[in-house]
C-alpha cells in the first residue's frame, strides 16, 4: 500500500475515470463538474504550480477560501506534492489568521479576492513569499496560474509520518495550536471509515458541511475519494437545496443542527429519503430526541459517530447492529480507547472518567509547541482527549460531558477563554465569563455575563460590536448580561455552573 495519501486516493478512483468525482450543483457560473481524470489532471497541475513557485516539501499551503471543487484541489494539489494544507475558517477576522499565517509561516496563502489587500499585508508581516486568490465560483490568480501549467511533476514520495494537514484548534488557554496531522493517520482513518461505514463506487455522498474542518474536509471528502464515490458538493447547508439534491444522493453527513433544520418541516419525510443508504451525525451531541424524531418520520436511524480535530473519527454506532441514541458507538478498527480515573488509572465499564484513545489515527502532536505536545498524552501514546466518558456493558461510548471548558455551537468550537481576554481587555470590564447554555439551533451557544467598573457604562449591543470586529461571528455571544460580581467557589473559580443555570433559558 503506497504511503503517501495521494497515491492512495489515485488508486482508489473508478477503473472508468471518465465518471463524475465532483459536481456542484448551486454554482451561478463556473464550472459545474468534475470527472475522476479531470480531477487528477487539475490537482496534478495545481501542485506542479506550487512547486514552480518554489515550493519545497513540507511548506506550508494556507487557505481561506470559500466552499469549492478548486479549494479541494488546493488540499489535493498538497497531499500530491508533499506540501503541508492549512485551511482556515472563511468566518476568521484578520486577527485570526494573522496568528495562524504568524504561527505556521506559509509559503503560500489562497485567500478570496475580496480579502486580497489585506491578505497581501499579514503575507508581508510574516514572511509569506506568494498570495493567490479564488472566489467561491473557482475564478482567482490560483485558477489561472494552474490552467498554464503545461508539465505535470510525479507525485511525491510522502513517509507515512510526513505532514499533510495542520488544523487549528482553539484551547481552554492560550491560542490556537496546530494539529499535525500526517498521511498515515488521514489514511488510517479515511480506511476505516471507508470501510465500516461500507462506501462504494455506486454511493452518491450529498456534502453540505464546510471544508475548512475535519468533518467536512476528511470525514466526508475520504469517505468519496477512497472509494471513488461521487460527491454532490453544496457551496453550503441550505435547507432547500439539500431538499431538491437528496432524490440523487444515498449518504449525508451533518452535524446535529442540520438534522434539527431538515426535521422543521413536514417536506422532510420517508418519502424523500425512502433511498438513501446512511445519514451520519457528528461534531456535537446529536440529542435522542433528535434521534427519534427522525426515525420515527423516515424509519431510518441517524448513524453518530465520534472525533476529535487532533485524532480524527475515534468512535462510530455499527453500521449493522443497533446505533444507539445518545451513545458514539465503538472504537473503529485500528482504534483503542479507555476510561480514566483521576488517580490515573484505568476503570472498569459503567465508571465515568477522562476519555484517552491511541491509534494510527492519532496525531503527532502541536506544531511548535512540544510542551503543550507532552502535557496532552499520558504514557503509552495515550491522548487525553478532554471528554468525559463512560463504556457500558456493551461496549458502547457514552459522552457524558467535558473536562475541558468548551462551548460547541452548530457543530464550531468556542473557547470561553479566547472571548472572556477579548471582554476584558475592553477598558470598561472588569471581568467576564462565558458559559454555554442551550439554543434551539445550534443545540449550544455562548452567553456572556460581565461585570462592568465602578462608573462605567457599556451595553450588550455594543460589547456585541466590538467583539464582531475582533472575531468569527459564530464565537460571538448571542447574549450579555451586565451583573455586579460573579459567583465565585471557597478557592475563587468562578463557578460556571451557577451561571448555566441561572441562563439556561436565554437561547432557548
Ligand atoms: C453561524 N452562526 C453561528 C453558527 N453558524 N453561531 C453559532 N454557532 C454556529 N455554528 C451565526 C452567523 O454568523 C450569524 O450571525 C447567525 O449565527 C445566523 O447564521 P445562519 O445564517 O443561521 O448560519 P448558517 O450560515 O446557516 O450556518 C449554520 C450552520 C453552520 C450551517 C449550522 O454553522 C455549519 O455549517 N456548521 C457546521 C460546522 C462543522 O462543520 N463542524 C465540524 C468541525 P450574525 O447574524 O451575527 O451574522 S470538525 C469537528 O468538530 C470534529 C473533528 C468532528 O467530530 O467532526
Ligand atoms: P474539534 O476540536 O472541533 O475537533 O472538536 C472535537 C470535540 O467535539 C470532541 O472532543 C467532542 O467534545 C466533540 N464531539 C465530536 N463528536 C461528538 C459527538 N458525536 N457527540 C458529542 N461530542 C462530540
Amino acid at each position: 500500500m503506497p504511503t503517501s495519501l495521494y497515491s492512495l486516493i489515485e488508486m482508489s478512483f473508478p477503473a472508468d475515470r471518465s465518471k463524475v468525482a465532483i459536481e456542484v450543483p448551486d454554482r451561478a457560473r463556473g464550472r459545474v463538474s468534475w470527472t475522476f481524470a479531470e480531477l487528477a489532471g487539475a490537482t496534478a497541475r495545481a501542485a506542479s504550480l506550487f512547486a514552480g513557485l518554489g515550493l519545497r516539501h513540507g511548506d506550508r499551503v494556507a487557505v481561506q477560501a470559500e466552499k469549492s471543487p478548486e479549494a479541494l484541489i488546493a488540499y489535493l494539489a498538497c497531499l500530491r506534492g508533499g506540501f503541508v494544507f492549512l485551511p482556515m475558517n472563511t468566518a476568521y477576522r484578520t486577527d485570526e489568521v494573522d496568528y495562524l499565517v504568524g504561527n505556521a509561516e506559509p509559503a503560500l496563502i489562497i485567500c478570496d479576492p475580496a480579502r486580497e489587500a489585506e491578505t497581501h499585508e499579514i503575507a508581508a508581516r510574516h514572511g509569506t513569499a506568494h498570495v493567490l486568490t479564488l472566489d467561491a465560483e473557482g475564478f482567482g490568480s490560483f485558477s489561472e496560474a494552474a490552467a498554464k501549467v503545461r508539465d505535470a511533476l510525479p507525485v511525491a514520495d510522502c513517509a507515512s509520518s510526513d505532514l499533510a494537514a495542520i488544523l487549528y484548534t482553539s484551547g481552554t488557554t492560550g491560542k490556537p495550536k496546530g494539529a499535525m496531522l500526517s498521511h498515515g493517520n488521514l489514511a488510517a482513518n479515511g480506511i476505516a471509515l471507508r470501510d465500516s461505514w461500507r462506501f462504494t463506487e455506486e454511493d452518491v455522498l450529498l456534502h453540505a458541511l464546510p471544508i475548512f474542518h475535519a468533518h467536512g474536509l476528511f470525514v466526508a471528502c475520504h469517505c468519496a475519494l477512497l472509494s471513488g464515490a461521487r460527491m454532490i458538493w453544496l457551496s453550503k447547508f441550505d435547507r432547500a437545496e439539500v431538499l431538491r439534491q437528496l432524490p440523487r444522493a444515498s449518504t449525508f453527513m451533518g452535524v446535529p443542527t442540520f438534522y434539527t433544520r431538515l426535521l422543521a418541516g413536514e417536506d422532510f419525510n420517508a418519502r424523500l429519503v425512502a433511498h438513501m443508504r446512511l445519514f451520519t451525525s457528528g461534531s456535537a451531541p446529536l440529542l435522542a430526541e433528535t434521534f427519534e424524531e427522525f426515525r420515527s418520520r423516515t424509519g431510518l436511524a441517524i448513524l453518530e459517530r465520534y472525533g476529535m480535530t487532533e485524532t480524527g473519527m475515534n468512535t462510530s454506532n455499527p453500521y449493522d447492529g443497533e446505533r444507539r441514541a445518545g451513545t458514539v458507538g465503538f472504537p473503529l478498527p485500528g482504534v483503542e480507547v479507555r476510561v480514566m480515573g483521576e488517580d490515573g488509572r484505568e476503570l472498569p465499564r459503567g465508571e465515568i472518567g477522562g476519555l484517552e484513545v491511541r491509534g494510527p489515527n492519532v496525531f503527532s502532536g502541536y506544531w511548535r509547541m512540544p510542551e503543550k505536545t507532552a502535557e496532552e498524552f499520558a504514557e503509552g501514546g495515550w491522548f487525553r482527549t478532554g471528554d468525559v466518558a463512560m463504556i457500558d456493558a456493551d461496549g458502547y461510548v457514552h459522552l457524558v460531558g467535558r473536562a475541558k471548558d468548551l462551548i460547541i455551537s452548530g457543530g464550531y468550537n468556542v473557547y470561553p477563554k479566547e472571548i472572556e481576554t477579548l471582554i476584558d481587555e475592553m477598558p470598561e470590564v472588569d471581568e467576564s465569563a462565558i458559559v454555554g447554555v442551550p439554543h434551539k439551533d445550534f443545540g449550544e451557544a455562548g452567553v456572556a455575563v460581565v461585570v462592568l467598573r465602578e462608573g462605567s457604562a457599556l451595553d450588550e449591543a455594543a460589547l456585541i460590536a466590538r467583539l464582531k470586529e475582533k472575531i468569527a461571528n459564530y464565537k460571538v455571544p448571542k447574549h450579555a448580561f451586565f451583573v455586579e460580581s460573579l459567583p465565585r467557589n471557597t478557592m475563587g473559580k468562578v463557578q460556571k455552573n451557577l451561571l448555566r443555570d441561572r441562563y439556561r433559558d436565554a437561547c432557548a
